[in-house]
């Protein structure tokens, strides 16, 4: 086949004087910063379904995107193709992940057995390419909110059949997930909540939520897939509740429903914005309980209320993002997956392209940057220096858990509390701003 991007070289490294916008500025895979190679740190992924499905349409307008390489047919030979496309894609661009949904990869077909089988015959060639390539499934996950059968709901509807169908094709999409080498599994819940509590059964349908979550672990020993499972929390759109609907609901589901060994959170920007937090605050929750595995990189808008999943630009961002990920000790199975897209007036090949880089080297600068903040270690002394009086020897009896009211009682009355230290934010904010 012919390339799908004549024009488009392999992006390369020219650094921050390059004005070529088709290079990186920041990101050098191979440089090692604090000891490991760029790339190493972020594990980028590209998204399936937004580089080569999105046709970018909106709320108000139908797709504009070109995508002179698909016939617009649901045949297993485009689906065949794009994956070409797809991986002529990742080469140019360096990306050496990638996600997908069962549906973005083959088509939805007449039967179950039918899009099984399309979905076989797309994934012989996913692995053929991986084994040319050396490219790596990322995590794999089943659609399991577009078709209309889905519109109240899979793991949480109020109908057993259905119930059923999304069983099996997440049964399905493990396998095929696992055939392909994938270091993990996403569930994502678009439909798991309600549009109306007047209708809805909370307490059953989150019961049979983790009955299902159950039966999939079981799936996944039976076939020996070792590789972590990932709730992607997000509190609304398309419902108006979804049940997972930010990292300490999730954490709190899986917990109550014994699951928590088994899983981890894939946190998304855009998703903890929605929820009313910061994407700092959602990572800082993941990563306290040990389960922060993998990160849906993208931003949202200010001014625009839903879910644009635009690519991240912002320095201050990133750089929040990249301090929890080294603070962590860097991502073990999980990456940092492109679930973004192109605005809808940047509809040719290219823009894929811009948007690519301005992510990966927005992340390269925040790196750089989480790294020298951590190296240089004032703020992190700060915050250990505000925590110190902890570490007297009443501070460990009460962390574990050895303390008595009437012991701090003693403490009180002795001290009369006249003044307490400053919490100097905007100093930390301002040494934060040294190094951006
Ligand atoms: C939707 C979203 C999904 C998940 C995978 O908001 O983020 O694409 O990442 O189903
Ligand atoms: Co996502």
């Amino acid at each position: 086949m012919s390339e799908a991007f004549p024009d488009i070289p392999r992006i390369q490294y020219e650094g921050p004087n390059s004005k070529n916008p088709l290079a990186f500025k920041q990101y050098n895979p191979d440089e090692a910063i604090g000891g490991k190679s760029m790339k190493e740190h972020m594990r980028f992924a590209a998204a399936y379904w937004h580089v080569m499905r999105n046709p970018l349409g909106d709320p108000f307008g139908p797709g504009t995107a070109k995508m002179p390489w698909d016939d617009g047919s649901d045949s297993v030979e485009n689906a065949v193709n794009r994956v070409d496309v797809f991986f002529e894609f990742m080469d140019k661009i360096g990306i050496d992940y990638y996600c997908f949904h069962d549906r973005d990869v083959a088509p939805e077909l007449e039967t179950l057995q039918a899009s099984n089988d399309a979905l076989d015959r797309v994934a012989d060639r996913l692995l053929q390419r991986q084994q040319e390539t050396g490219k790596k499934l990322l995590w794999g996950t089943a659609c399991l909110f577009i078709h209309p059968r889905f519109a109240q709901g899979a793991a949480t509807s109020p109908y057993l059949d259905v119930y059923a169908h999304g069983a099996a094709q997440v049964k399905k999409a493990i396998e095929v997930t696992h055939r392909l080498g994938g270091l993990g599994y996403v569930f994502w819940g678009g439909r798991e909540g309600y549009s109306s509590l007047i209708n809805t059964d909370m307490k059953r349908e989150l019961d049979h939520l983790a009955r299902f979550m159950h039966m999939a672990v079981d799936w996944k020993k039976e076939i020996g897939f070792e590789g972590p499972f990932y709730i992607e929390p997000k509190p609304r759109e398309p419902t108006t509740h979804q049940y997972d609907s930010d990292a300490a609901a999730c954490l709190n589901f899986l917990r109550e429903h014994d699951l928590l060994e088994h899983f981890k959170l894939n946190v998304e920007t855009n998703h903890a914005t929605l929820a009313g937090h910061t994407m700092q605050h959602d990572l800082t929750v993941a990563a306290n309980a040990d389960a922060l595995g993998s990160i849906d990189a993208n931003r949202g808008d200010e001014l625009i209320g839903w879910d644009t999943d635009q690519f991240p630009t912002d320095i201050y961002l990133t750089t929040q993002i990249m301090l929890v990920v080294l603070n962590m000790g860097g991502f073990t199975t999980g990456g940092l997956n492109f679930d973004a897209k192109r605005r809808r007036e940047s509809h040719e090949p290219i823009d894929l392209f811009h948007c690519h880089i301005g992510g990966m080297d927005a992340f390269a600068r925040g790196l750089k940057i989480a790294n020298a903040i951590i190296e240089d270690g004032r703020l992190g002394d700060f915050v250990k220096a505000r925590y110190s009086s902890w570490d007297s020897d009443l501070g460990q009896k009460v962390e574990s858990g050895n303390a008595s009211l009437a012991e701090l009682e003693t403490l009180a009355l002795r001290n009369n509390i006249s003044d307490i230290p400053s919490g100097r934010q905007e100093m930390l904010e301002n040494l934060i701003n040294e190094f951006i």
